[in-house]
């Protein structure tokens, strides 16, 4: 076993730091207090080969492995979650899914403009009505005689929604059929029968901005079918998977961005004439809080690691999700509680911090979905 990272990944995790610390992290309270959307930002992480990291050369990307993808996320987290929260459905939800069910025409058209910044992506799965019950969703996509579908229905909590160009989408083509009966299609939203709803104001990660969308007779070409007709719930499940490993990459840089103040704060902050890391108590928390960091991104790594061997590894995701997201939850709260008063303030960043962290417990699978499909991987039983 070798704990070391290759020379490549560190280069991209160098990159992503430096333009984290030096573009996005300045910027970051702006972008919260305002919810203005990053664009200039997100352009030039895709200039850097940010926004499709795991996407070959070829199609625009920087054609590296998932490590690389996990390190570089967690540098732009540390800088600003809802940064972090437009890479990664760019990198997972969308370019992931593409290269790995489009065509040679589809990755050509759709997966460059992603991956250098030049557009951005969305992926849409849930409806008013399902979240964690996929199968559940209503908006329907029926077939013409010449292989187009016509779209109707909403869906919601669309990340990037109100800025996407193009959008994977999931519709149902065959209801009787339930999981099977679920395709996937790639939008353009510059075309009719496509529409935007209300954006949704947000506790966290304000600047990616989030909304609903509606289809009204949208018509989809039938090379516009993502993978085969039928096979889109799997599809929407094989790319979560990877998606999650973004979002434990997300929750542990927001995670490390609120133990890293703490550490500097504890060292500064005086009660009864010492520091206040002096004490057991404080200690006690920050031994706990740097286990869990620690845990969570050696867990991540895994899921990664086997991402790249190019094995299944649902399993391995959601316990890296699982852990990471509630790391960083436990993590910012006892960050805000040991910096009292200053940690409640917005003054400094670990309110913003703590309200960022609650996010990755919920979305791409809340951590109940992630508890459920761990105990079914291990149990066999569902
Ligand atoms: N990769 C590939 N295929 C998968 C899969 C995965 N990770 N998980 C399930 N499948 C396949 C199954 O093999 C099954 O295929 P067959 O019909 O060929 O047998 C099919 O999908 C249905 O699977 P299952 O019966 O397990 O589906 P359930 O309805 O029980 O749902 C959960 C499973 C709850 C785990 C799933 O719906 C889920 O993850 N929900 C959360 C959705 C989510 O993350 N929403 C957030 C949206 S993005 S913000």
């Amino acid at each position: 076993m070798d704990f070391s990272f290759t020379e490549e990944q560190l280069m991209i995790q160098d990159v992503a730091r430096r333009i984290a610390q030096e573009k996005i992290a300045p910027s970051a309270e702006h972008h919260d207090q305002t919810g203005e959307f990053p664009l200039d930002n997100i352009r030039l992480l895709g200039e850097n080969g940010l926004m499709g990291i795991e996407v070959p050369e070829a199609y625009g990307g920087a054609g590296m492995d998932p490590v690389a993808y996990v390190l570089a996320m967690v540098e732009v987290a540390a800088a600003d979650a809802a940064h972090s929260t437009i890479m990664s459905v760019n990198n997972s939800l969308f370019c992931n899914g593409i290269l790995t069910h489009g065509t040679e025409a589809q990755k050509q058209l759709y997966v460059s403009a992603i991956a250098e910044g030049r557009e951005i992506g969305a992926f849409a799965l849930t409806e008013p009505q399902s979240g964690s019950d996929a199968t559940a969703m209503r908006c329907r996509a029926v077939k013409q005689a010449d292989g187009s579908f016509v779209v109707n229905g909403k869906k919601s909590w669309i990340t990037s929604g109100p800025v996407a160009k193009y959008i994977v989408l999931f519709a149902m083509t065959d209801p009787d059929k339930g999981a099977r009966g679920i395709t996937a299609f790639v939008i353009d939203t510059a075309r009719q029968g496509f529409g935007r709803g209300k954006t949704e104001p947000k506790l966290g990660i304000r600047a990616s901005a989030t909304c609903e969308i509606e289809f009204n007779d949208y018509v989809v070409n039938a090379d516009e079918v993502l993978g085969n007709e039928g096979e889109g719930f799997r599809i929407a499940m094989g790319v979560l998977d990877a998606g999650r490993i973004g979002i434990a990459s997300q929750a542990i840089g927001i995670a490390r961005a609120a133990y890293e103040a703490t550490i500097e704060y504890v060292k500064e902050r005086k009660a009864f004439g010492q520091p206040i890391g002096a004490f057991q108590m404080t200690q006690a928390k920050i031994a706990d809080m740097k286990c869990k960091l620690d845990a969570a991104l050696l867990l991540t790594l895994r899921a990664a690691w086997v991402k790249g061997q190019g094995q299944r590894f649902s399993n391995e995701a959601a316990i890296a999700k699982l852990t990471a997201s509630e790391a960083a939850m436990w993590i910012t709260h006892q960050a805000l509680q040991i910096h009292g008063g200053m940690g409640y303030s917005k003054e400094m960043p670990i309110e913003r911090y703590f309200r960022d962290a609650k996010i990755t417990e919920i979305y791409e699978g809340t951590s109940e979905i992630q508890r459920l499909v761990i105990a079914r991987h291990e149990t066999g039983l569902r």
